[in-house]
């Protein structure tokens, strides 16, 4: 017998057709005119990409950018080319024209394929990027560029090359804590591992699910939660075009009425106080609910499951390790913490010797497990300091309770000391956010008149304007949560914070504009 074919195309597409499994829906878009593709549609579209790749020139191996929305053509497009074996780079569709440019460079990816919508973002820099030939845009014709729609219309289905599991697949950017862009390079049997271990072990993803992911599918997080975990097991993915607002998420609910929600903490918070404690349209076949993206306090988990009546997993991944490894699971949820490992992962807390961590001390989160990205692309240092052989640094700090369960502490560069203890910016941020009158909250370490570190917060609030008192009152409300040394010496309110693409609050630029 011959070996199966390692390429991830195989396993997520040809097996159900194979398997009379063709006319499931894989996916349906949101919205009065959302198209639907069942797996059998979703094979022969994909499959006719090898032929549009060779009429172009982009071959095996060759990298092909993609600033596409969430719509059915971001699964053809991405399956596509893995059928061909070229390796697709989904980027952050909110990102600059600079940003762009830096990363279609460094990518040097010969096709790029965007969304009409987000032409004109791009459109400034293509004449800069010598190695792009093709552009290709998705939803429309446009003078001077390759209309995808057509050109897929005429090409044939070239079915599903072979390919090793150990094959590099795709690249994802992470933008990381720093801000200089890495590229990310992730194995065909990498997007196997996290579906049969977080979607299959802690997700339990069947056949009659059908996920909506406020998480777009260009983040791993979205990737996985609205692609292949539903993708393994033959369901249904819910796909949102648009910017998820609580009132449009509220509307997604209602029309495709769920089974599982996926999220990030800002989202949840908002979501809770606009429905008010009324339990909102859509959420009647709703079993599970999953955050990520940075951990997610207490009070909204508690919040939205007195809205909602359903559990938010709150779990814990990284663009490195592809999705979720750290978790709570169903039936074991600690709200507070990010739970323990998910089956199939191994991890470590280690202090800065590389020595481990004893329960209630703060160390820095290694993990060890099968979806850990090959390596980043033309970043070799960085790459050795990330992964160190089968272990991956994670940049955040933990504790580990007696139970065993993990609390987030922050990240590795996040932490400070005032008066000699250790703060967490997190825990400040908590203590604020449990505030009636705060929606968000995020903290860094600014120096006083006499050049100390002492937390400065900047805080977005659920109504309009700070009233009077309101920055005594929240101080006096740190003192009292987390202690007196503790508490923000400052506070800007804001009206939205800094965030990577993934929901992570981005210290790192609040601690620029305070420098
Ligand atoms: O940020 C996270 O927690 C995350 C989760 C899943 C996949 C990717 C990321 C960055």
């Amino acid at each position: 017998m011959g070996q199966e074919n390692g390429n991830a195309a195989a396993y997520f597409i040809d097996r159900h057709v194979a398997a009379g499994r063709g006319d499931g829906v894989a996916f349906v878009e949101c919205g009065q005119d959302g198209r639907r593709l069942t797996y059998a549609g979703l094979s022969r579209e994909a499959g006719r990409m090898a032929d549009l790749f060779a009429r172009h020139g982009v071959r095996r191996e060759d990298r092909a950018a993609m600033i596409v929305l969430d719509q059915v053509e971001f699964p053809i497009i991405f399956w596509g080319a893995l059928k061909a074996g070229v390796v697709p780079v989904p980027l952050n569709t909110l990102l600059s024209a600079d940003y762009y440019e830096i990363i279609l460079a460094d990518s040097r990816a010969k096709a790029l394929f965007v969304s009409r919508e987000l032409l004109p973002v791009v459109a400034p820099i293509l004449g800069r990027l010598p190695d792009l030939a093709t552009v290709f845009v998705v939803g429309g014709a446009v003078d001077g560029h390759a209309d995808f729609a057509a050109e897929l219309a005429t090409s044939r289905d070239g079915g599903t090359v072979e390919a090793s599991a150990d094959e590099c697949a795709f690249w994802l950017y992470s933008s990381g804590s720093t801000g200089r862009p890495k590229g990310v390079r992730h194995l065909h049997g990498s997007l196997k591992a996290t579906a049969d271990t977080f979607g299959a072990k802690i997700l339990g993803m069947q056949a009659d699910d059908v996920v909506l992911s406020a998480a777009k599918l260009f983040f791993a997080y979205g990737l996985g939660n609205a692609m292949t975990f539903p993708m393994a097991a033959g369901a249904t993915a819910a796909l949102f075009k648009g910017r998820p607002t609580p009132d449009d998420m509220f509307a997604a609910t209602a029309q495709i009425r769920p089974t599982v929600f996926c999220g990030v903490p800002t989202l949840y918070a908002a979501m809770v106080a606009a429905a008010g404690g009324a339990r909102p349209d859509g959420m009647d076949r709703l079993r599970l609910c999953v955050s990520a993206g940075e951990a997610l306090p207490a009070e909204i988990g508690n919040g939205w499951k007195a809205a909602t009546g359903v559990d938010i997993i709150d779990g814990v991944g990284s663009t490195e390790m592809l999705h979720i490894f750290l978790s709570n699971a169903p039936g074991d949820i600690v709200y507070g913490t990010s739970g323990v490992a998910v089956p199939g992962y191994a991890l470590r807390l280690v202090d800065e010797t590389g020595g481990e961590v004893g329960v209630g001390e703060v160390g820095e989160l290694l993990v060890d497990g099968p979806s850990a990205a090959e390596n980043y692309w033309n970043q070799r240092e960085k790459s050795r300091s990330t992964f160190e052989g089968r272990w991956t640094r994670t940049g955040d700090k933990y504790e580990r309770t007696a139970e065993g369960r993990f609390v987030y502490c922050g990240r590795t560069d996040d932490m400070f000391k005032v008066s000699g203890i250790w703060v967490s910016p997190f825990e400040v941020e908590q203590a604020l956010v449990t505030h009636p009158d705060v929606l968000e909250a995020a903290v860094v370490a600014d120096r006083d008149e006499t050049g100390l570190e002492k937390p400065r917060a900047f805080v977005v609030l659920k109504g309009e304007a700070a009233g009077d008192g309101l920055e005594q009152a929240l101080k006096d409300h740190v003192k009292a949560k987390v202690g007196a040394w503790k508490y923000p010496r400052r506070i800007d309110f804001v009206p939205d914070l800094p965030k990577t693409a993934t929901g992570k609050i981005q210290r790192f630029k609040l601690r620029q504009g305070v420098a």
